[in-house]
């Protein structure tokens, strides 16, 4: 049998945590024939420390037999003592009358110290999965207090917003969810994300093409997907979770073991691809395999998409100025 691999979660007390720790424990992350062994991080507090110990009592109680181990802890220093997978999902959400330059420089904190640790103490192929928003410019902090570390291995979660998009796309065109391929999410995991279908297909075919409808796109596409947050938590009072949680296994499950060519969206730090600045971590269409992501390179920008992946790049670059002071 395979050696058990360490998989560091953080805020891990919290409800994204609840809807993503069992999955992990029962293979649905790495697989069904590979051990884990969770490094869970909370803040010190103790509440949020006794909330920890309660979920790992239930995760006692599934008698997981892929569970290898468990660890709670305090500190991103032991948290991520030689972790192979770090999901970064605490982070500080915006509160009521929170200033944006204030909570970048809480995150920036935050993130600043857990990529210094992952830097110090993580495996040196450590995969990187930022959640807490704002999901990139705190996983573009992390990757820069961690040099240490490949860029490449920092990641922000850009993959809600992919399954969003195919779920309105499969209610669109009244089809299967599973026979959408080719979607692709530029930019910032934000309203301003660009969900681009012009690729897109179902069974060959065109879903913009079975479409046909650009008013569409632009009026009713784009804004449900990118205010879908802001509708869950007008609908269940609270923020996505389990959705949240679903996508976060999808991410790392994909980027762990590969796509068979089909398409993900993952936000990266870019190289240039398409015109999008160095380090910038942005949302790009990517193929996994052999444990690596490759940008899908070579599709047609036009006006309109141009257009869209300026704004959003635009958010970024002003959100990555924000922090620069801390960097
Ligand atoms: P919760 O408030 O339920 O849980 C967050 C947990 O993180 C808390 O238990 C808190 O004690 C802990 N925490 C805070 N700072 C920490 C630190 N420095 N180290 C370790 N733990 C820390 O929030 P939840 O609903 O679980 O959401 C978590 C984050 O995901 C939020 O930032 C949220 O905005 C973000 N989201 C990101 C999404 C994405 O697509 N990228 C979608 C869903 C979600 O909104």
């Amino acid at each position: 049998s395979k050696k058990p691999v360490r998989v560091a979660v953080t805020g891990a007390a919290g409800q994204i945590g609840y809807a993503l720790l069992f999955r992990i424990a029962s293979g649905e992350m790495l697989g069904k024939d590979q051990p884990v062994i969770l490094q869970l991080l909370e803040i010190p507090d103790e509440k949020a420390q006794k909330a920890l110990k309660g979920v790992m009592m239930e995760l006692e109680d599934c008698a997981f037999p892929l569970l290898a181990g468990m660890e709670a802890h305090s500190d991103p220093m032991t948290a991520f003592k030689d972790t192979d997978y770090a999901l970064l999902v605490g982070s500080r959400p915006r509160g009521p009358g929170m200033e944006r330059a204030e909570l970048l420089s809480i995150n920036g904190a935050i993130f600043t110290a857990q990529g210094k640790a992952l830097n110090a103490v993580a495996s040196r192929n450590v995969k990187v999965l930022v959640v807490g928003n704002p999901a990139n410019t705190n996983a573009y902090i992390a990757m820069k207090a961690a040099p240490d570390l490949k860029p490449g291995n920092f990641t922000a979660m850009l993959r809600l917003d992919h399954n969003r998009a195919a779920s309105q796309l499969a209610a669109k065109t009244g089809k299967a969810v599973s026979s959408i391929k080719k979607l692709a999410v530029w930019g910032n995991h934000s309203p301003t994300m660009y969900a681009d279908y012009r690729f897109a297909t179902i069974d060959g075919a065109s879903v913009k093409d079975m479409i046909n409808d650009q008013a569409w796109n632009k009026d009713v596409f784009l804004p449900t997907v990118g205010k879908r947050g802001a509708a869950i938590i007008e609908a269940r009072g609270l923020s996505s979770a389990a959705s949240a949680a679903n996508a976060a296994i999808d991410h790392m499950r994909d980027w762990a073991l590969g796509t068979n060519g089909e398409w993900v969206t993952m936000g990266i730090p870019s190289q240039g691809w398409y015109g999008i600045p160095k380090d910038v971590m942005f949302g790009f269409p990517v193929t996994c395999a052999n444990g690596e992501y490759t940008v899908v390179e070579g599709l047609e920008i036009d006006a309109f998409s141009q257009e869209c992946i300026n704004k959003t790049l635009a958010e970024l670059q002003g959100e990555q100025d924000g922090v620069k002071h801390l960097l």
